[in-house]
């Protein structure tokens, strides 16, 4: 037995010895292990194939070179606890098996998980193309230094986090036949870009506004392939976002007016159009009556929806933009490893955190949303799939009982029942549609629900006359929603002269983000889905698209709220663990089995062990010989028997037979070659 097989028998024998044993209880069990691992400056804890990631707020020397040279190529229990263990364990699932696999990394806001995503591509960029192939070496670049670009124009900072993602990215990175990257597509999710307008005490906009030495992000942008000319356009853009939040109407009787006109020239020079035309935008919108066009005058407050809602769009789309620009330069095209015919994925997911904040509205509401929908993945995957295994597979199982939060995910999302079927039947009202009348719908449709209340149908609470808000009962926490603007942001209306100033800019960049605003104002008709919708369906979408994939799961808990690496909020931490699921986890793990394969399969790795099973078996069946192979290693007490496969409880006796299969191997190639030379 090597040095290293025997540390990690060792270590296997030591944990199972707590995890199997009688008097184990799996909160202080999950809870003391993560804590006093914590305590010694190890912040990841595995739970079977879990790795749980405290944020330790501080810079520890743990992401090196050296480290990565010990975890490439281990098995997952080889080395201690570690994101590299997992970011290995599905490259080599993906690489051994071609099986596409995703890395799921979930937790609050401000818990580690951006953090995570970047340790894990940095690993994998560091354990691939040893032969340093200029393609796949210009990939990986662009897919590192894409996570500075992105993180300057979609992360800001808010209460809850200095470096916050405003936006929810799932990247997908392609190997070749030789599990090398040669591509990779992001799908950004909902950006929360009414933060250009308003940010809450004490946040600040996206950190793109603040950047006056950008030098890094403009390298960023250089070495992913922006010409010149575009990152200009881009500070541009950013410049006359600035200049339109300074724009002010007073009203001359009904009439608004441009207090400062200058502002509007600036503007108009930035975005490369016409003072009088940015003016008309503003000013007036262009209806179609019957046959007629007319050029409609805004109320104040339309001018400045209209201002603030240009002002949010131009944002998002430069967003957008930057990232169809990224996908362009790592687009699997014709690169001859595809015709090979095998390209399989990696798929690394981080999103924004579960947040509660003083005032929350509706991008908390999707934000919290999506997170129900990752915690209903994981509740899926990990704790219902496996019982339900079990079961199929006739293995006694003693039902294990967890929270499922498909209750709120249907609360939200259900058709015509839901929040969002709410919210937009709301929307699509002809007339005008307070805020107000939508809470009232919901208190009507869902006063009853188990996870939804409003202060107004909740007695308890005696403020009455506060009925501007609801609650959801979220798996991680209580939180209220403000219904102010909800339905103005569902909505999400762009008058469609700005689509069309933009449309008609002199500038190739800007007038490309805009193509519909080639459209007359008589040809526009269809009614676009509403902000909540298009979320919804991108994020079935994105579950749609993990569920296919092997996942491997990241949990990460923040340790206080002060973003203190010496804080260890005891009660925080212990809510976490409990709402991630992590307790249940522990009980699936503990009572299940730690393998599981088919019987052929399990066969063809290790008959070599048995004299009953090498080369051939005679025995009636596949699991027959199963039995007969174990029962010869004396391992029938660890092992129980399924219809199509065999469970094997403990990693130890995994890594034993690992040991024989290793060592018959040997055996098996001394006497071939002896067999050859004929001695
Ligand atoms: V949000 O949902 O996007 O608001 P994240 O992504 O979960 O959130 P993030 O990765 O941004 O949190 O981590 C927050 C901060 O914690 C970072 O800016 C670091 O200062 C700190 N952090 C997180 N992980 C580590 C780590 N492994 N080592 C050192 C860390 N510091
Ligand atoms: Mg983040």
């Amino acid at each position: 037995m090597t040095n290293s097989r025997a540390a990690v028998m060792k270590r296997a024998t030591r944990l199972e010895n707590v995890f199997f044993s009688t008097t184990f209880d799996p909160f202080s069990f999950s809870f003391c292990l993560i804590l006093g691992r914590f305590e010694k400056g190890r912040i990841y804890t595995f739970i079977g194939e879990v790795v749980v990631s405290m944020n330790p707020y501080k810079n520890l020397n743990i992401y090196g070179r050296d480290t990565i040279e010990q975890y490439k190529g281990r098995e997952l229990y080889e080395r201690p606890p570690h994101l590299f263990a997992i970011a290995d364990a599905a490259y080599k699932a993906m690489k051994r098996r071609s099986k596409d696999t995703c890395i799921v990394i979930s937790g609050e806001s401000g818990a580690g998980k951006t953090e995570a995503s970047k340790y894990i591509m940095q690993y994998i960029a560091a354990i691939t193309n040893p032969s340093q192939r200029a393609e796949v070496e210009r990939v990986k670049n662009i897919l590192l230094k894409s996570n500075c670009v992105l993180e300057a124009f979609g992360n800001a900072k808010t209460n809850r986090n200095d470096n916050s993602s405003r936006f929810g990215k799932y990247m997908d990175i392609n190997f070749d036949f030789k599990g090398d990257p040669i591509g990779g597509h992001i799908n950004n999710y909902l950006l929360e870009k009414s933060r250009v307008i308003v940010q809450q005490p004490g946040e600040r906009s996206f950190h793109s506004f603040y950047q006056v030495e950008f030098k890094a992000v403009a390298d960023a942008m250089k070495v992913i392939g922006f010409k010149q000319e575009e990152i200009q356009t881009v500070y541009k853009i950013v410049a006359a976002i600035l200049h339109l939040g300074n724009l002010k109407f007073s009203v001359d009787g009904d009439t608004p007016l441009i207090e400062n006109g200058k502002v509007v020239s600036v503007i108009a020079d930035l975005l490369s159009t016409k003072s009088d035309m940015v003016e008309k935008a503003l000013l007036f919108r262009t209806v179609a009556t019957g046959r007629d066009v007319i050029d409609k005058q805004h109320t104040e407050q339309e001018a400045t929806y209209g201002r603030d809602a240009f002002a949010k769009a131009i944002y998002e789309r430069l967003f957008c933009w930057i990232v169809t620009h990224i996908n362009d330069v790592i687009e699997v095209k014709n690169y001859d490893n595809t015709i090979h015919g095998k390209n399989t994925v990696i798929g690394v997911l981080d999103i924004y955190g579960f947040e509660i904040f003083d005032n929350n509205s509706f991008e908390q509401f999707c934000i919290n949303y999506c997170n129900e929908k990752l915690q209903q993945l994981f509740i899926q995957l990990v704790l219902k799939q496996e019982q339900e295994e079990y079961q199929r597979e006739g293995i006694p199982w003693k039902h294990i009982d967890y929270f499922n939060n498909q209750i709120i995910v249907d609360l939200v999302e259900q058709q015509h029942k839901g929040i969002i079927a709410i919210l937009d039947d709301a929307c699509m009202n002809v007339g005008k549609v307070t805020d107000e009348m939508f809470l009232e719908a919901l208190n009507n449709k869902l006063g009853k629900h188990a996870h939804f209340s409003s202060r107004k149908l909740c007695a308890t609470d005696k403020i009455l006359e506060f009925d501007r808000d609801f609650r959801i009962k979220h798996y991680a926490g209580d939180v209220i929603y403000s219904v102010t603007g909800f339905i103005d942001k569902n909505k999400d209306t762009l008058f469609q002269d700005f689509k069309r100033l933009m449309y008609n800019s002199s500038n190739p960049v800007l007038k490309m983000m805009w193509p519909e605003g080639k459209l007359s104002i008589t040809e526009v008709t269809k009614r676009p889905l509403t902000a909540a919708t298009l979320f919804k369906n991108s994020m079935i979408a994105l579950v749609d698209n993990l569920a296919s994939k092997e996942p491997y799961y990241v949990r990460c808990i923040k340790p206080n709220d002060k973003k203190s690496p010496q804080l260890f909020d005891e009660e925080r931490c212990r809510h976490q663990v409990e709402y991630l699921g992590l307790l249940e986890n522990v009980r699936v793990r503990r009572a299940g089995f730690a393998y599981r394969q088919t019987y052929e399969k399990f066969l063809h790795r290790y008959k070599m062990i048995s004299e009953f099973t090498w080369p051939n078996h005679d025995l009636p069946s596949d699991k027959e010989a199963v039995k007969k192979l174990i029962e010869c290693c004396g391992f029938q007490h660890d092992v129980a028997y399924g219809k199509t496969k065999i469970f094997i409880r403990t990693p130890r006796t995994l890594f034993t037979l690992e040991e024989l299969h290793a060592k018959m191997l040997v055996r098996i190639v001394l006497f071939l070659q002896k067999v050859w030379r004929g001695t």
